[in-house]
């Protein structure tokens, strides 16, 4: 077997060895890990084809007689777009170009906000890449598109199986002249707690070589001090820094003085000083109502020098309005998604807003009948994911009461369900308003939306009102999360936290009121990768992994762990991938350019008495079986 192994060594077989070869290359005795990729794949297929995936058991199947994706022609060669513009004249220049241009410039942000919000983040690489070079084709006037970032990144470890750099590389080396754009939770990364500043700019760095152009930046408290690590990080990687300010409240509402149209003037300055390109306004929840976008993008083009770039959920079904008044009050950008995954909680309909801006003096320049064709291929993709649709059935106003952002919406309605309280929705809605007040009233935005999704759902469960949770004669335990948000982890909200609740979560415990990097100890990231590298039996780790490691550290483990087990399972078809094969039936998988695997599904075998069930297939015409545990 080592002969074998040696041989085969791709070092021994470019004869770049030495002679120190055999001492420096532990992989040759790793003998388990001779079972080839092809294998690995048919394993997966035949465990899923036999005992269903774990994620989509139970849950509505897609249509029978729903027709797969289809992919529009390619109309011409690729033009150069903004992403050429950055390339050759930096991130400074295509802000002056925002603003001096009419046109009411557009995100595309299927690929990122679009799933998360109404698929559970669910959407595969594969179904992003194969559209990637129709967008560079029949596209190229888009601002950007969004595909990266927010809460994508963890799940493509966690729940899809496969990295999420390469889906980044994948698509911008399809997609070469549109901005591709990532959103950054500042300081939190693309996770859910502080991580210390060298890992923050890490993390930029590597997100900027793999193939990130616009990085909106955001803080869930709206605290610019805890922006700025990761705001320099991008602005000295020369990518396109978008400071952003969260929006919450009603500017028109005398009630909600505390965000007010200064509050936010006042933060857009301050991240024009801190050095953005353009500002972001982020509209998380969707509550910012047609009058109030006209008052305040007007006061913000007049206040501050950096264009504008709104971004804002349909959840309470009148986003369509309020992007045609901020259009109107001179936005600069907006976001939308393809009209087969915009509306609910998701963005507004990018055609209608195209049609709606046709023939005035922003129109957007795009052509409407690629769009169309675009969306057509989103319908077909979104019907493989059926098993991740939320069933929101209506727009609902009760948003402006809850201001639950359109990615957290579905997935505090699915954890009220797992714990029972499906039935009290509407009470966990309201508990939601509560718990916002008892924080004395935050931006709700990943992380900090988690924590009052967090208090709300313990409300409801355990019957305690408000009143009930900030009298200081009732003990109760809280959720560790609101108490690290109280110690002040996640950093300040404008005014601090309400003394008495603090008072009452730390029972004494003292809390900071400085930016948690300050005190986080830089991390040795040559000590993690050595120690990484030795929990993967010598595995090489590249700066990508690293990167991965240091934000979810278990969840980059099991996802290696699998992929060990089940190898590039990415390369399979999203039915494969959830439903597995029919005997009978065939795919084709690309597991490296230009080397395909044709699996046909012959057959499942009868389970032994050890348990575990035969399944015959051909890989590219040579029989071929796998035996996987039947644990049905
Ligand atoms: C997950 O994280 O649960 C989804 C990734 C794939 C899990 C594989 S699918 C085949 C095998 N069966 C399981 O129940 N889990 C693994
Ligand atoms: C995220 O951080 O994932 C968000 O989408 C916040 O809106
Ligand atoms: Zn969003």
């Amino acid at each position: 077997d080592f002969v074998i192994n040696l041989l085969k060594h791709p070092t021994f077989l470019d004869m770049s060895y030495t002679t120190k070869f055999i001492d420096t290359t532990p992989d040759l005795f790793a003998f388990k890990k001779r079972r080839d990729r092809a294998t690995k794949i048919l394993t997966y297929i035949a465990d899923i084809s036999v005992n269903g995936h774990p994620e989509t058991a139970g849950r509505p199947k897609p249509h029978a007689e729903a027709k797969p994706p289809r992919l529009p022609a390619l109309r011409g060669a690729v033009v150069p777009g903004t992403r050429d513009m950055l390339d050759a004249q930096g991130p400074k220049a295509v802000a002056e170009w925002m603003k001096d241009q009419k046109k009411l410039l557009i995100t595309d942000t299927t690929m990122r906000d679009g799933h998360q919000s109404l698929l559970a983040t669910r959407m595969r690489s594969i179904d992003m890449i194969k559209a990637a070079p129709v967008y560079a084709s029949n596209l190229s006037g888009l601002f950007s598109v969004e595909c990266w970032g927010g809460a994508t990144f963890d799940v493509a470890y966690r729940f899809l199986q496969e990295c999420p750099w390469q889906r980044l590389r994948d698509i911008r080396t399809r997609m070469p002249n549109i901005l591709t754009q990532m959103l950054l939770r500042a300081s939190n990364g693309v996770g859910y707690t502080n991580y210390p500043d060298n890992v923050v700019q890490f993390f930029v760095r590597q997100a900027a070589t793999s193939g990130v152009d616009v990085f909106r930046v955001f803080d869930s408290l709206n605290w610019v001090e805890n922006m700025r690590v990761a705001m320099d990080a991008v602005v000295e990687a020369n990518k396109i820094c978008e400071g952003t300010i969260c929006y919450t409240g009603d500017i028109l509402n005398p009630d909600r003085a505390k965000y007010d149209l200064k509050y936010y003037v006042g933060m857009a300055k301050e991240l024009e000083a801190a050095g953005a390109h353009v500002l972001g306004l982020k509209d998380m929840a969707g509550l910012l109502k047609p009058a109030a976008a006209r008052a305040l993008v007007t006061a913000l083009k007049q206040e501050v020098g950096l264009p504008i770039h709104f971004h804002t959920h349909d959840t309470s079904g009148i986003a369509g309005a309020t992007v045609l008044a901020a259009a109107d009050a001179g936005v600069d950008a907006i976001d939308a998604a393809m009209d087969a995954f915009s509306g609910g909680t998701s963005q507004p309909c990018l055609g209608s807003i195209v049609e709606a801006m046709a023939h005035t003096e922003r129109d957007t320049g795009l052509d409407i009948a690629a769009i169309r064709e675009m969306s057509n291929y989103w319908e077909g993709v979104r019907h493989q994911y059926a098993a991740f649709e939320s069933g929101l059935e209506a727009p609902a106003s009760e948003v402006y009461l809850h201001e639950m952002p359109g990615g957290q919406f579905t997935n505090l309605k699915a954890q009220a369900r797992s714990l029972g309280l499906e039935e009290r929705w509407h009470e966990v809605a309201q508990a939601y308003a509560d718990a916002n007040q008892i924080f004395g009233d935050i931006v709700k935005v990943t992380p900090s939306s988690k924590v009052v999704g967090d208090m709300a759902l313990m409300m409801v469960a355990q019957n305690l009102t408000k009143d009930d949770v900030l009298n200081p004669a009732k003990d109760m335990a809280f959720p560790d999360s609101v108490v690290d948000m109280l110690k002040g982890n996640l950093g300040q909200p404008p005014g601090g936290w309400p003394e008495a609740i603090v008072a009452k979560v730390l029972k004494g415990e003292t809390a900071s009121t400085e930016r948690p990097g300050k005190h986080l100890p830089p991390v040795d990231l040559e000590a993690v990768r050595a120690k990484l590298s030795a929990e993967m039996e010598g595995r090489s780790v590249d700066d990508e992994d690293l990167a991965g490691y240091l934000m979810y550290p278990k969840v980059f483990l099991d996802y290696m762990g699998r992929h060990r087990t089940y190898g590039p399972v990415r390369t399979l078809p999203t039915p494969v991938f959830f439903y597995g094969m029919a005997p009978g039936s065939e795919i084709s998988a690309e597991i490296d350019p230009g080397k395909t695997l044709e699996i046909r599904l012959q057959t499942v075998g009868e389970t032994d008495e050890t348990g575990d069930a035969k399944v015959f297939f051909e890989l590219n015409g040579q029989p071929r079986a796998v035996r996987v545990p039947n644990r049905q």
